[in-house]
């Protein structure tokens, strides 16, 4: 569908669920409660749901959020690709039919929702909600202050690739909402806990480098998450670090989920797919930024991986 109908849609459905995905980021949830404000700020019942424990460092997006009591009618999916990314908890979710609406910017979304506005040009899912949402009413700044969220957060604070002017456009109308961006990307971009600092300085110390030096490897194991003390989402800023790297054109971090299952998180530039390396195992994402999971002994993994972006060079 296209936007005006996703407007059409919004006007006219009521007792909205709202998904966003897990391992939540700015995007999803800056989405899920500037889309759930909106709708609540028309007179509408809406809920945000998330199938993990929200990240502290979002709470100011969702700090005066209440559920709303109600039978729900109308069921709506924010920048999740794949149902599986819904999370075990939210099964009866992932039942195809079940989704009424998915808004997403994913290349890789397996069109699983009834209807779907997709636009894999945006940056951010959060910039096709500013475009649904802006054509319907007044952006109110705390609405503008979740949409800069998603848009600044999917984009590395304007610096990835995928940032285009209609990134620096919506970003310049939102902030003149009145929103503290600068606040938000302090907090984004900047300031992290000393815990999170040790944990990051201790994986980095160890990276690893393949193929000529083009390829770095980051790993994440449960052992080091709980001798910082630190949760997993706490360090989504080591999938990045590789490409600092001068040379390094793939950046590969190899998060342990549980015993033999690993997350793989891969960060390309240059020529390389991220999403088309990543779907070969099974999982897809943006053509700079993807991510897949990938089974067995952590050396075998690594191993995996690394015959599999070498066949790509
Ligand atoms: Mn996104």
């Amino acid at each position: 569908m296209d936007v005006n109908s996703a407007r059409r849609f919004l006007t006219q459905h009521d007792n909205y669920t709202i998904l966003t995905h897990i391992n939540p980021d700015g995007d999803t949830l800056g989405c899920g409660f500037a889309l759930c404000r909106f709708l609540r700020g028309m007179g509408k019942k809406a809920n945000v749901v998330n199938g993990d424990v929200l990240p502290h460092r979002y709470s100011f997006l969702y700090d005066d959020y209440y559920n709303q009591e109600f039978e729900e009618k109308c069921v709506v999916a924010v920048d999740i690709a794949d149902p599986k990314l819904m999370g075990d908890s939210l099964e009866k979710y992932q039942k195809p039919g079940v989704v009424d609406l998915c808004i997403d910017h994913h290349i890789s979304n397996t069109g699983y929702a009834n209807d779907m506005l997709l636009d894999s040009s945006a940056g951010a899912a959060a910039m096709i909600i500013y475009e649904v949402l802006s054509g319907m009413g007044e952006i109110t700044s705390e609405v503008a202050a979740c949409l800069y969220t998603g848009i600044a957060t999917d984009t590395g604070c304007f610096k990835f690739e995928s940032t285009d002017s209609r990134a620096h456009i919506y970003a310049a109308k939102l902030i003149e909402t009145g929103i503290d961006f600068y606040r938000i990307n302090r907090k984004m971009f900047e300031i992290k806990n000393k815990n999170v600092a040790a944990a990051e300085r201790a994986i980095v110390s160890e990276m690893k480098f393949y193929l000529n030096d083009r390829v770095a490897v980051n790993v994440i194991s449960l052992d080091t998450i709980k001798k910082y003390g630190v949760e997993p989402a706490e360090l989504e800023s080591i999938p990045s670090v590789p490409l600092t790297i001068e040379g390094v054109a793939v950046g590969v971090t190899v998060k342990e989920k549980a015993d033999r299952i690993y997350k793989i998180s891969l960060r390309t530039a240059e020529e390389f797919n991220a999403s088309q390396i990543c779907s070969e195992f099974g999982g897809g994402g943006h053509i700079r930024a993807a991510g897949c999971e990938i089974k067995g002994e952590l050396d075998d993994v690594i191993e995996k991986i690394i015959s599999k972006i070498s066949e790509f060079m």
